[in-house]
């Protein structure tokens, strides 16, 4: 079977990435040929003998920046021609970028080669960005030392949306945030634990009535916790009606 998406990471830390692509759900996409993930030393690009990728900033100042020519040299290698540069969305992580959502994920999940250039110091060369970079990505406003986990934080979130990588079990239709809400409340064996009962509802077998509380649920999770997603989805007539009496109850 052909492999469905090409993602490949530049990196100066490739260990950090051993763990994380070698285990769990992101192993098995590999092994299913639905996602090949390949990490490339930033260092092995280097023109000089010391692997030296970066230097100081012109102009002055503290903080150092990543080269132009070892970056431009790793994408032509992975990216080959011109013409197939075109097709690849070349992603660089960096506390400045627009902040990751669920959204982008889908849509980075319809490509079919990502790649990933993970920022350091004070960042990159502006010419890298005018010149090679499609996408600038953040995953939230705080600081972290480099790109590396929000690379992995991203590759995750969007491999597991390829279809066939999930079975059943752990289908994603049901996320919080899939659909636009937050999940509704889960129980499991036993019944009763410590004294404390699960919801009689979810025994009962009546799905129509289990559908409705967890869609309730739902929204009452949503309203409490993250209110601003209701206003990005499209609520049913009863959607509406459930909030408007949650809304009541809290006043
Ligand atoms: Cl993509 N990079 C760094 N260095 N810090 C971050 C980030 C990225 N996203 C959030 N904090």
């Amino acid at each position: 079977m052909k492999t469905k998406m090409q993602v490949d990471v530049i990196t100066i830390f490739p260990r950090m990435f051993e763990g994380i692509i070698q285990e769990s759900i992101l192993k098995r996409a590999q092994q299913k040929n639905i996602v090949k993930i390949s990490i490339h030393n930033l260092r092995d690009f280097a023109l000089n003998k010391h692997s030296i990728v970066d230097d100081y900033s012109y102009g002055g100042g503290a903080g150092m920046v990543l080269k132009p020519e070892p970056i431009f040299r790793a994408v032509e290698k992975i990216v080959g021609s011109a013409k197939a540069k075109r097709r690849v969305r070349i992603i660089l992580l960096t506390p400045q970028g627009e902040t990751f959502d669920q959204d982008k994920a889908k849509e980075l999940s319809r490509e079919e080669h990502l790649l990933f250039i993970c920022g350091h110091y004070e960042g990159v060369d502006e010419r890298v960005k005018e010149n090679l970079i499609t996408d600038e990505v953040s995953i939230g406003d705080y600081v972290l030392t480099g790109g590396e986990l929000p690379a992995m934080v991203i590759i995750d979130s969007l491999v597991r949306l390829l279809p066939g990588v999930l079975n059943k079990r752990e289908s994603f239709e049901n996320d919080s945030f899939y659909q636009g809400l937050l999940d509704y409340p889960h129980y499991t064996r036993p019944r009763r634990f410590r004294g404390k009962s699960v919801p009689a509802l979810l025994l009962s077998g009546n799905h129509s009535r289990i559908r409705k509380w967890r869609r309730q649920k739902s929204l009452e999770n949503t309203l409490k916790k993250k209110p601003d997603l209701l206003e990005k989805i499209e609520l049913s007539a009863e959607d509406q009606k459930v909030l408007e009496e949650l809304r009541r109850k809290r006043k």
